[in-house]
């Protein structure tokens, strides 16, 4: 049952350009007018501002700057990515919530955001480290009529969104590693995780796994990966609203996806490579049978690592880890 408080919030959200009157209010949530007064100055205490005008109503002015359901919907300029938000302060992973959900039917466009989580997860099972308030912990439900082997682009389409962001946004410019690290002075910002659930040719759906560092100081990333990660924080020395940042990424995220969808990958390949880490130079390749060292080419049009080895041979692959020299730690994938 949705609370009374959320509910108010909404109705003032709803009319949030207009006012709307504690008759209508007190009708609509059956209280009386001095429950909704009560209730409204525990708002206010949250952070919120509502502004009263006599024989007008409310309107909210301005909503608090902590990340909630309420919160990530006031001022979110998107067509239907976010439509439905489904907010948690603690879950095992924001993938098992969505996968939970897609299969019992979540729109296409369905965003799951935690503020922390206690088994976040990267590929291959790798722990993905999620503190509690300091970073985006998200995955975005996506039901794209694409072939199931296309789908790795969308990892990639999603490395391209969070550069974006960073770069136009908050002027730090960041690189992408192959296929799914976002790197700032060379070290991890940013991981994506894509999972998908899908037929022979039909993708059922994907589930897009966003993690980003956000307010780490230095002494709040993990021992073991204080050399191979970094915040925004520790990037920019700046803090900044995670629900902020949320919403930049979804109104980024779904004009890229829906030109993606009608025109296909090119855009993405080129957006890609501008900020494609080691492209031209020599990196070290780590695929299940063997490691080896070859140049790193580009992507190609399908989204597959190109290199480049010393016999002159071009080669595609489509599952590696690369690494670089002077790369530091192995663990930097
Ligand atoms: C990734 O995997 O980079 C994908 C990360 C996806 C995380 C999101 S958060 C929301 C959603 N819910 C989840 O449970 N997951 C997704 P991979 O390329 O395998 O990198 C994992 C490796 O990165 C680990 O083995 C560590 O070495 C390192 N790592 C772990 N936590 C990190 C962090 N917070 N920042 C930087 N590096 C980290």
């Amino acid at each position: 049952m949705e609370s009374t408080r959320n509910k108010l919030i909404k109705l003032l959200a709803e009319n949030n350009s207009t006012y709307i009157s504690g008759e209508q209010l007190s009708n609509e949530l059956h209280i009386s007018r001095a429950a909704i007064w009560k209730h409204m100055k525990k708002l206010e205490e949250d952070g919120y501002r509502i502004e009263g005008k006599t024989k007008k109503g409310y309107r909210i002015t301005a909503y608090p700057s902590k990340t909630s359901e309420n919160t990530l919907h006031w001022g979110l300029q998107t067509e239907w990515l976010g439509n439905k938000i489904i907010h948690r302060h603690s879950v095992t992973s924001t993938q098992h919530l969505a996968h939970q959900l897609a299969s019992e039917n979540a729109l296409h466009g369905t965003v799951v955001i935690a503020d922390e989580q206690t088994e976040g997860k990267g590929r291959m099972n790798r722990p993905w480290h999620s503190s509690e308030n300091k970073g985006i912990w998200m995955s975005i439900i996506l039901r794209p009529k694409i072939l199931p082997y296309l789908a790795p682009q969308l990892t990639l389409l999603t490395a391209t969104v969070i550069a974006e962001v960073f770069s136009k946004q908050l002027g730090i410019t960041p690189q992408i590693k192959w296929p799914n690290d976002v790197l700032i002075n060379q070290k991890k910002v940013a991981g994506i995780l894509t999972e998908m659930q899908a037929e022979q040719d039909q993708i059922q759906y994907i589930v897009i796994g966003i993690g980003i560092n956000v307010n780490h100081s230095i002494n709040e990333i993990p021992e073991d990966l204080v050399n191979t990660a970094t915040s925004l924080h520790i990037a920019s020395k700046e803090e900044r609203p995670i629900k902020d940042l949320i919403q930049q990424i979804l109104q980024t995220f779904e004009p890229t996806y829906n030109q993606y969808i009608t025109n296909g990958f090119t855009e993405t390949k080129e957006k890609w490579e501008s900020y494609g880490f080691k492209i031209g130079q020599d990196i070290k390749v780590n695929t299940m049978k063997k490691n080896w060292t070859a140049k790193f080419d580009g992507i190609a049009n399908d989204g597959a690592l190109l290199i480049e080895n010393d016999d002159g041979r071009i080669q595609k692959l489509y599952s590696a880890e690369i690494d670089w020299f002077g790369g530091g730690d192995k663990n930097v994938n």
